[in-house]
Protein backbone atom coordinates (compact mmCIF):
# COMPACT_ATOMS: atom_id res chain seq x y z
CA UNK A 1 0.00 0.00 0.00
CA UNK A 2 1.84 3.33 -1.42
CA UNK A 3 0.95 6.59 0.83
CA UNK A 4 0.08 10.03 -0.98
CA UNK A 5 -0.86 12.64 1.45
CA UNK A 6 -2.43 15.57 -0.08
CA UNK A 7 -1.77 17.40 2.89
CA UNK A 8 0.77 20.50 3.76
CA UNK A 9 1.97 18.67 7.30
CA UNK A 10 1.98 15.09 7.00
CA UNK A 11 5.23 14.35 9.15
CA UNK A 12 7.19 13.01 6.04
CA UNK A 13 5.77 14.12 2.88
CA UNK A 14 3.74 16.82 4.31
CA UNK A 15 3.13 19.86 1.04
CA UNK A 16 4.78 17.44 -1.74
CA UNK A 17 1.68 16.57 -3.22
CA UNK A 18 -0.74 19.56 -2.26
CA UNK A 19 -1.33 20.33 -5.49
CA UNK A 20 -3.50 17.68 -7.46
CA UNK A 21 -1.21 16.94 -10.48
CA UNK A 22 1.67 16.21 -7.70
CA UNK A 23 -0.51 13.65 -5.79
CA UNK A 24 -1.68 12.47 -9.14
CA UNK A 25 1.88 11.69 -10.47
CA UNK A 26 2.98 10.55 -7.03
CA UNK A 27 -0.12 8.11 -6.90
CA UNK A 28 0.95 6.72 -10.71
CA UNK A 29 4.13 6.18 -9.83
CA UNK A 30 3.95 4.80 -6.82
CA UNK A 31 0.95 1.94 -8.49
CA UNK A 32 4.18 1.69 -11.43
CA UNK A 33 6.99 0.84 -8.42
CA UNK A 34 4.54 -1.87 -7.74
CA UNK A 35 2.21 -0.39 -4.91
CA UNK A 36 -1.45 -3.06 -5.42
CA UNK A 37 -3.58 -0.38 -3.41
CA UNK A 38 -2.68 3.85 -3.11
CA UNK A 39 -3.64 5.34 -0.02
CA UNK A 40 -4.75 8.74 -0.60
CA UNK A 41 -4.79 10.85 2.99
CA UNK A 42 -5.96 14.51 3.21
CA UNK A 43 -5.43 14.84 7.29
CA UNK A 44 -2.18 14.68 8.79
CA UNK A 45 -2.57 12.05 11.94
CA UNK A 46 0.81 12.92 13.17
CA UNK A 47 1.11 13.17 16.73
CA UNK A 48 -0.04 16.77 18.00
CA UNK A 49 -2.38 17.19 14.80
CA UNK A 50 -6.04 19.08 14.53
CA UNK A 51 -8.06 17.51 12.77
CA UNK A 52 -9.32 19.04 9.25
CA UNK A 53 -12.91 19.24 8.09
CA UNK A 54 -14.65 16.86 5.97
CA UNK A 55 -15.04 19.90 3.18
CA UNK A 56 -11.59 20.74 3.42
CA UNK A 57 -10.37 17.26 2.98
CA UNK A 58 -12.76 16.53 0.16
CA UNK A 59 -11.57 19.76 -1.93
CA UNK A 60 -8.05 18.36 -1.35
CA UNK A 61 -8.96 14.60 -2.40
CA UNK A 62 -11.98 15.26 -4.97
CA UNK A 63 -9.43 16.67 -8.33
CA UNK A 64 -6.61 13.70 -6.97
CA UNK A 65 -9.33 10.94 -6.92
CA UNK A 66 -11.56 12.05 -9.98
CA UNK A 67 -8.05 11.73 -12.00
CA UNK A 68 -6.89 8.31 -10.49
CA UNK A 69 -10.32 6.68 -10.59
CA UNK A 70 -10.24 7.11 -14.56
CA UNK A 71 -6.75 4.69 -14.59
CA UNK A 72 -7.62 1.15 -15.41
CA UNK A 73 -4.85 0.07 -12.96
CA UNK A 74 -5.43 2.06 -10.02
CA UNK A 75 -6.48 0.66 -6.90
CA UNK A 76 -7.22 2.80 -3.75
CA UNK A 77 -8.12 3.57 -0.46
CA UNK A 78 -8.91 6.86 1.00
CA UNK A 79 -7.44 7.82 4.81
CA UNK A 80 -10.23 9.23 6.66
CA UNK A 81 -12.30 8.98 9.86
CA UNK A 82 -14.81 10.73 8.73
CA UNK A 83 -17.72 9.08 6.83
CA UNK A 84 -18.77 11.68 4.50
CA UNK A 85 -15.25 11.97 3.04
CA UNK A 86 -15.51 8.18 2.96
CA UNK A 87 -19.05 8.57 1.06
CA UNK A 88 -17.70 11.16 -1.15
CA UNK A 89 -14.46 9.02 -2.15
CA UNK A 90 -16.34 5.72 -2.54
CA UNK A 91 -18.95 7.44 -4.95
CA UNK A 92 -16.16 8.90 -6.79
CA UNK A 93 -14.51 5.48 -7.21
CA UNK A 94 -12.26 4.36 -4.38
CA UNK A 95 -12.29 0.92 -3.37
CA UNK A 96 -11.43 0.84 0.34
CA UNK A 97 -11.64 3.06 3.45
CA UNK A 98 -8.71 2.97 5.84
CA UNK A 99 -9.82 4.86 9.14
CA UNK A 100 -7.14 5.36 11.78
CA UNK A 101 -10.13 5.50 14.12
CA UNK A 102 -11.44 1.96 13.59
CA UNK A 103 -14.86 3.30 12.75
CA UNK A 104 -15.76 5.44 15.58
CA UNK A 105 -17.73 7.47 13.75
CA UNK A 106 -20.91 4.97 14.09
CA UNK A 107 -21.93 5.86 9.92
CA UNK A 108 -18.70 4.66 8.91
CA UNK A 109 -19.62 0.65 9.87
CA UNK A 110 -23.09 1.99 7.85
CA UNK A 111 -21.52 3.29 5.04
CA UNK A 112 -19.10 -0.05 4.64
CA UNK A 113 -21.86 -2.47 4.97
CA UNK A 114 -24.23 -0.67 2.09
CA UNK A 115 -21.00 -0.66 -0.06
CA UNK A 116 -19.50 -3.62 0.63
CA UNK A 117 -16.01 -1.62 0.13
CA UNK A 118 -13.16 -2.46 2.30
CA UNK A 119 -12.36 -0.81 5.70
CA UNK A 120 -9.30 -0.76 7.56
CA UNK A 121 -10.04 -0.83 11.38
CA UNK A 122 -6.33 0.62 12.84
CA UNK A 123 -5.54 0.78 16.56
CA UNK A 124 -4.90 4.08 18.54
CA UNK A 125 -4.69 5.02 22.28
CA UNK A 126 -6.22 8.77 22.44
CA UNK A 127 -6.75 10.97 19.73
CA UNK A 128 -3.49 12.53 17.51
CA UNK A 129 -3.66 15.23 19.67
CA UNK A 130 -2.94 13.19 23.24
CA UNK A 131 -1.91 9.52 22.15
CA UNK A 132 2.07 10.22 22.95
CA UNK A 133 1.45 11.72 26.55
CA UNK A 134 2.29 8.57 28.48
CA UNK A 135 0.77 5.57 26.42
CA UNK A 136 0.51 2.89 28.73
CA UNK A 137 -1.09 -1.19 28.34
CA UNK A 138 -0.83 -4.21 30.57
CA UNK A 139 0.44 -5.69 27.66
CA UNK A 140 0.38 -4.06 24.34
CA UNK A 141 0.32 -6.90 21.89
CA UNK A 142 -2.61 -9.02 24.14
CA UNK A 143 -4.44 -5.30 24.11
CA UNK A 144 -4.67 -4.03 20.74
CA UNK A 145 -5.49 -7.63 19.50
CA UNK A 146 -8.59 -7.43 22.39
CA UNK A 147 -9.50 -4.03 20.85
CA UNK A 148 -8.95 -4.80 17.75
CA UNK A 149 -11.62 -8.11 18.31
CA UNK A 150 -13.99 -5.42 19.90
CA UNK A 151 -14.01 -2.90 16.76
CA UNK A 152 -14.38 -5.82 14.65
CA UNK A 153 -17.75 -7.18 16.30
CA UNK A 154 -19.16 -3.85 16.28
CA UNK A 155 -19.23 -3.91 12.77
CA UNK A 156 -19.91 -7.18 11.93
CA UNK A 157 -23.32 -6.37 13.80
CA UNK A 158 -23.48 -2.96 11.81
CA UNK A 159 -23.73 -5.48 8.55
CA UNK A 160 -20.16 -5.14 7.43
CA UNK A 161 -18.91 -8.34 6.05
CA UNK A 162 -15.65 -9.99 7.43
CA UNK A 163 -14.47 -10.27 4.76
CA UNK A 164 -14.41 -6.63 4.09
CA UNK A 165 -12.18 -6.15 6.97
CA UNK A 166 -8.13 -5.31 7.47
CA UNK A 167 -6.63 -4.61 10.74
CA UNK A 168 -3.93 -2.74 11.81
CA UNK A 169 -2.25 -2.53 15.03
CA UNK A 170 -1.51 1.23 14.55
CA UNK A 171 2.08 1.35 14.73
CA UNK A 172 3.12 5.28 16.51
CA UNK A 173 -0.20 5.65 17.77
CA UNK A 174 -0.34 6.46 21.26
CA UNK A 175 3.11 3.62 21.51
CA UNK A 176 6.20 4.27 22.97
CA UNK A 177 9.14 3.07 21.35
CA UNK A 178 8.89 -0.28 23.34
CA UNK A 179 5.14 -0.56 22.55
CA UNK A 180 6.12 -0.58 18.77
CA UNK A 181 9.04 -3.01 18.83
CA UNK A 182 6.84 -5.21 20.53
CA UNK A 183 3.74 -4.87 18.69
CA UNK A 184 6.14 -6.02 15.43
CA UNK A 185 8.17 -8.89 17.24
CA UNK A 186 4.46 -9.95 18.56
CA UNK A 187 2.54 -9.28 14.86
CA UNK A 188 1.87 -12.73 14.52
CA UNK A 189 -0.84 -12.96 17.12
CA UNK A 190 -2.81 -11.18 15.62
CA UNK A 191 -3.09 -13.46 13.25
CA UNK A 192 -5.45 -15.33 14.82
CA UNK A 193 -8.49 -12.76 14.51
CA UNK A 194 -8.60 -13.89 10.81
CA UNK A 195 -8.36 -11.22 8.68
CA UNK A 196 -5.21 -9.57 7.02
CA UNK A 197 -2.91 -7.38 8.93
CA UNK A 198 -2.04 -4.08 7.47
CA UNK A 199 1.64 -2.58 9.04
CA UNK A 200 2.48 1.02 9.39
CA UNK A 201 6.16 1.59 9.96
CA UNK A 202 7.61 3.45 7.13
CA UNK A 203 9.83 6.75 8.29
CA UNK A 204 7.80 6.32 11.64
CA UNK A 205 9.60 8.12 14.42
CA UNK A 206 10.45 5.09 16.52
CA UNK A 207 12.97 4.36 13.57
CA UNK A 208 13.97 7.81 14.47
CA UNK A 209 14.55 6.84 18.03
CA UNK A 210 16.12 3.49 17.29
CA UNK A 211 18.47 4.90 14.32
CA UNK A 212 19.08 8.40 15.72
CA UNK A 213 18.36 9.39 12.18
CA UNK A 214 15.99 12.01 10.40
CA UNK A 215 13.28 11.52 8.15
CA UNK A 216 15.57 10.87 5.16
CA UNK A 217 17.51 8.59 6.61
CA UNK A 218 14.90 5.77 7.94
CA UNK A 219 14.12 4.05 4.83
CA UNK A 220 16.53 0.76 5.62
CA UNK A 221 14.83 0.75 8.92
CA UNK A 222 11.54 1.02 7.85
CA UNK A 223 12.66 -1.90 5.29
CA UNK A 224 13.21 -4.35 8.11
CA UNK A 225 10.17 -3.49 10.17
CA UNK A 226 8.18 -4.56 7.03
CA UNK A 227 10.05 -7.69 5.98
CA UNK A 228 10.15 -8.90 9.82
CA UNK A 229 6.51 -8.46 9.71
CA UNK A 230 5.43 -10.11 6.66
CA UNK A 231 7.69 -13.03 7.68
CA UNK A 232 5.59 -13.36 10.50
CA UNK A 233 2.50 -12.79 8.92
CA UNK A 234 1.83 -9.40 7.67
CA UNK A 235 -0.56 -8.68 4.59
CA UNK A 236 -0.08 -5.36 3.82
CA UNK A 237 2.76 -2.95 3.98
CA UNK A 238 1.82 0.55 3.92
CA UNK A 239 5.01 2.47 2.44
CA UNK A 240 5.84 5.91 0.94
CA UNK A 241 8.97 3.95 -0.59
CA UNK A 242 7.40 1.47 -2.68
CA UNK A 243 9.89 0.65 -5.20
CA UNK A 244 12.16 -0.45 -2.05
CA UNK A 245 9.67 -2.14 0.01
CA UNK A 246 8.31 -4.25 -2.84
CA UNK A 247 11.90 -5.60 -3.09
CA UNK A 248 12.34 -6.26 0.02
CA UNK A 249 9.02 -7.65 0.39
CA UNK A 250 9.42 -10.63 -2.57
CA UNK A 251 12.60 -11.57 -0.04
CA UNK A 252 10.57 -11.58 3.02
CA UNK A 253 7.61 -13.53 1.20
CA UNK A 254 10.20 -16.42 0.32
CA UNK A 255 11.48 -16.99 3.01
CA UNK A 256 8.02 -16.81 4.93
CA UNK A 257 7.16 -19.74 2.58
CA UNK A 258 10.54 -21.65 2.72
CA UNK A 259 9.58 -21.24 6.80
CA UNK A 260 6.34 -23.01 6.37
CA UNK A 261 7.41 -25.48 4.01
CA UNK A 262 9.95 -26.63 6.64
CA UNK A 263 7.34 -26.28 9.48
CA UNK A 264 5.41 -29.35 7.36
CA UNK A 265 7.58 -31.43 5.74
CA UNK A 266 9.93 -33.41 7.34
CA UNK A 267 13.80 -32.66 7.69
CA UNK A 268 16.07 -33.80 5.21
CA UNK A 269 19.40 -33.48 5.38
N1 LIG B 1 -0.04 5.75 9.63
C1 LIG B 1 -0.28 7.01 9.27
C2 LIG B 1 -1.50 7.36 8.66
N2 LIG B 1 -2.43 6.43 8.38
N3 LIG B 1 -3.13 4.18 8.42
C3 LIG B 1 -2.92 2.90 8.77
N4 LIG B 1 -3.83 1.95 8.50
N5 LIG B 1 -1.75 2.51 9.39
C4 LIG B 1 -0.77 3.41 9.71
O1 LIG B 1 0.25 3.00 10.31
C5 LIG B 1 -0.97 4.79 9.37
C6 LIG B 1 -2.20 5.14 8.72
C7 LIG B 1 0.75 8.06 9.52
O2 LIG B 1 1.60 8.20 8.42
P1 LIG B 1 1.42 9.31 7.27
O3 LIG B 1 0.13 9.15 6.56
O4 LIG B 1 2.60 9.27 6.39
O5 LIG B 1 1.49 10.69 8.04
P2 LIG B 1 0.40 11.74 8.45
O6 LIG B 1 -0.57 11.08 9.34
O7 LIG B 1 1.20 12.82 9.14
O8 LIG B 1 -0.26 12.24 7.19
Amino acid sequence: MGVVNVTPDSFSDGGAHLEPAAAVARARALIAEGADLVDLGAESTRPGAAPVPADEQWRRLEPVIEALARDADSCLAVDTSSAEVARRALVAGVHAVNDVTAASDPAMAGLAARTGAGLVLMHMQGTPRTMQDDPRYDDVARDVARWLEQRVAVVRRAGVDAEQIALDPGIGFGKTLVHNLELLARIDELSRLGRPIVVGASRKRFLGLLLDAPLDRRLEGGLAAAAVAVFLGAAVIRTHDVAATARALRVAKALRGARRVEDHAPRQR
